[in-house]
């Protein structure tokens, strides 16, 4: 692979003659140049930047000295169509998927700008000769594109076949397989009364891997749920802080789906049209949202769960327990419900709810929660009262 970068600070990129690239650009496996874009004036200040055309703070890079200095690696090039790589905080979100992607290229070359950035002209003019990717490294700024174009080449760089010793161990890495890694220890096995964990040294490779996948599931879902599709959320634990919180307007639509994908089998499993649920409109749902505690859980950016209460003197009513039919059987719904009676006023003494009387899966899940069925609540047709008494409030 070739790669070529365009700065003015060219020594800024020196360190990546270090370690394992290092020695794949003197193995010739990476053929990395630097160039330095003052190279490319022609004034006795070698100038490369100017005050933007509109106004506005600092300065802007000239297009001439790119041209000139872009011209030249196309003229130094094989005629192949290279990649432009422009580093950029209105870039693209580098990420593996990409890094893979260009370690799959013959040749890139980054354009790293400073001040306030490139003229967008030498960013239109390129995109006749190569591919054209601004990226960014992240949301937040830096002062230049050299330390975001170094990352992208070393992630770059170690996926090419050669530079990385063990390629074995570029698949178990964090991102590999859009899970973050499990921990790693080694010897000794206790340090500072600290132990490693048993199931490491009992050599059952098979329970390791579960053991190692379990920690990979579950440290991204605590650290990094939007790498976390919902579906592998599997226990409440694995919910991340802030995943609970009061529905705003801006989750209707959401709790709209997610009430008619809930209620529509209840409605089946109960042989009745007529609930509540399924009739109501949007318009309804949100005055709702006034007259009830209403809470929604997230996960990997979807609605997977809600659930609403609402006092009325010492006694405080639960409704709408939803968690996405894909979800059940994980222990969310229990979650939720703990969740909801702890919205409940001092001085509540009771909780009550209504459920389906043929709704056997939500009638176990109350029951397991402490709920009975309580006669003395009136009942629509087709549902059933269940109480509990609340203890510790
Ligand atoms: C290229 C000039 C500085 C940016 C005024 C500060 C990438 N993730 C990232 N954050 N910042 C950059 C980046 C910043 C750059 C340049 C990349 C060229 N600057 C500018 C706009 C605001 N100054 C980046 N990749």
């Amino acid at each position: 692979m070739h790669i070529d970068v365009v700065s003015i600070f060219p020594e800024y990129l020196a360190p990546l003659r270090m370690s394992l690239l290092g020695k794949a650009m003197t193995d010739g496996i990476i053929d990395f140049a630097t160039h330095d874009l003052r190279d490319f004036t022609h004034d006795r200040h070698r100038t490369v930047d100017a005050p933007p055309y509109g106004g506005g703070a600092g300065m802007v890079m000239k297009p001439e000295p790119w041209g000139e200095a872009l011209d030249h690696l196309r003229g130094a090039g094989d005629g192949s169509r290279p990649t432009l790589l422009v580093p950029t905080p209105a870039g693209h979100r580098f990420s593996q998927a990409m890094a893979r992607d260009l370690a799959r290229r013959e040749w890139l070359i980054f354009a790293c700008g400073r001040y306030e950035g490139i003229d967008q002209r030498v960013i239109d003019d390129a995109a006749g000769w190569a591919e054209v990717i601004p990226f960014s490294l992240g949301d937040y700024v830096l002062n230049g594109g050299e330390v975001a174009s170094m990352a992208v080449i070393e992630a770059v760089g170690r996926l090419i076949p050669g530079v990385v010793g063990n390629p074995e161990s570029l698949v178990e890495e964090s991102h590999s397989d859009g899970l973050l890694e499990y921990p790693s220890y080694t010897k000794p096995r206790v340090w500072r009364d600290r132990e490693v964990p048993e199931i490491l040294l009992s050599g059952d490779h098979a329970k390791i891997a579960a053991w190692r996948a379990e920690q990979s599931r579950r440290r991204t879902a605590v650290t990094r749920p939007d790498l976390l599709h919902s579906s592998q959320v599997l226990a409440p634990d694995d919910l991340a802080e802030g995943s609970l919180r009061p529905a705003v307007a801006g989750d209707l639509a959401e709790l709209f789906t997610l009430t008619k994908s809930c209620w529509v089998p209840e409605a089946l499993i109960n042989d009745r049209l007529d609930i509540p649920p399924l009739h109501e409109t949007l318009e309804q749902a949100a005055a709702d949202l006034q007259t009830w505690t209403t809470l929604v859980l997230r996960s990997g950016g979807r609605l997977v769960g809600s659930v609403r209460g609402r006092a009325d003197g010492t006694s405080y009513e639960v409704g709408r327990l939803m968690v996405a039919p894909d979800l059940r059987g994980r222990g969310l719904g229990r979650w939720l419900l703990e969740r909801i009676e702890e919205q409940a006023p001092e001085g509540t003494e009771r909780f009550w709810l209504f459920t389906g009387e043929r709704s056997t899966h939500n009638l176990k899940l109350y029951r397991k929660a402490g709920y009975r069925l309580d006669r003395s609540i009136p009942t629509p047709d087709g549902a059933v009262a269940l109480a509990k008494r609340a203890t510790g409030r």
